[in-house]
């Protein structure tokens, strides 16, 4: 099990920019499990008695900032139950399993999207491997050329189906963002990018983007999540996915939960209600 000092060193590494864009803590407490559950929410909460995992999921949340949830995701729940569903098999959400999650900032579109996103392992499959790609490893293998398009407002992202709207685009912004500070690394520039949902408005954009979809694929990394893990990505600085894996709906699936952490409560105010953030994405 992590110690509290662990959990402080990682949290200091993520916040100094320090760490890649992720940080894996192992041997976390999860208490005892029922069976993977192979349907919707109201199950799992009814079924899964011992709420020790949520409450390490929470800690490891409050470490880092104000954990949220989101209305149009599991039904706003700061704690989300993810497991192989049969009617997302195929598609690019978190309960999918026989595709390729491809890469993408979480809510990438999402004026509020999440400072962090923690996942924790429940039970894990040897084959479902969580992929991973760090700013820092992708932008020395882009030309100057390419990184000056990437920086300019010449994008615009797509909802994710699970947020309903299925034509809402973001304004155009850059992909590759410069903040007003920099943190103690150095790095004073942020990723945006969902390779499933953002275009480029020019021919010119679009190569760029593609060529960073490329880059991506060279710099990748990934994790196979064991029971115990928890994996705090830094939605700034790394984008993430997941491999394909077969789901078996036989109680004995992978499973994992996860929350979503911002900074600050105060800049999404008149968009949230407690720890639930409302914003709509309507035609
Ligand atoms: O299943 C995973 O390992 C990652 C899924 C994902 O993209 C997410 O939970 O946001
Ligand atoms: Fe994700």
């Amino acid at each position: 099990m992590f110690d509290v000092e662990d959990l402080q060193a990682a949290v200091a590494a993520l916040h100094a920019g320090l760490s890649g864009g992720a940080a894996l803590l192992r041997g976390a407490d999860i208490g005892v499990l029922p069976s993977t559950p192979t349907t919707r929410v109201a199950v799992v909460k009814a079924s899964k008695t011992d709420k020790t995992s949520e409450a390490t999921l929470m800690r490891v949340a409050h470490a880092l900032g104000e954990p949220v949830g989101y209305i149009q995701e599991h039904g706003g729940d700061v704690v989300q139950d993810l497991y192989p569903l049969r009617e997302s098999l195929g598609r690019q959400v978190s309960t999918s399993s026989g595709v390729v999650l491809a890469f993408h900032t979480e809510t990438a579109f999402h004026p509020h999207r999440p400072r962090y996103l923690v996942l924790l392992c429940l039970k894990g499959d040897p084959s479902a491997a969580t992929t991973l790609c760090s700013l820092d490893a992708v932008l020395p293998l882009l030309d100057p050329e390419t990184v000056q398009v990437l920086g300019e407002p010449r994008f615009r992202t797509g909802v994710d189906e699970s947020f309903g709207s299925t034509s809402w685009l973001t304004p155009a912004a850059p992909v590759i963002r410069r903040s007003a500070r920099s943190d103690a690394a150095g790095n004073s520039v942020e990723f945006v990018y969902d390779s499933d949902l953002t275009i480029g408005i020019d021919a010119v954009a679009q190569d760029a983007l593609d060529a960073l979809g490329r880059a991506i694929h060279i710099a990748q990394t990934a994790v196979v999540l064991e029971a115990g893990d928890v994996l705090i990505v830094d939605n700034h600085r790394a984008v993430h996915g997941r491999s394909p894996f077969t789901a078996r709906f036989d109680g004995t699936d992978r499973w994992l939960q996860r929350t979503f952490v911002v900074a600050e409560l105060e800049s999404s105010a008149g968009d949230r209600v407690g720890r639930v953030i409302t914003t709509r994405f309507d035609d």
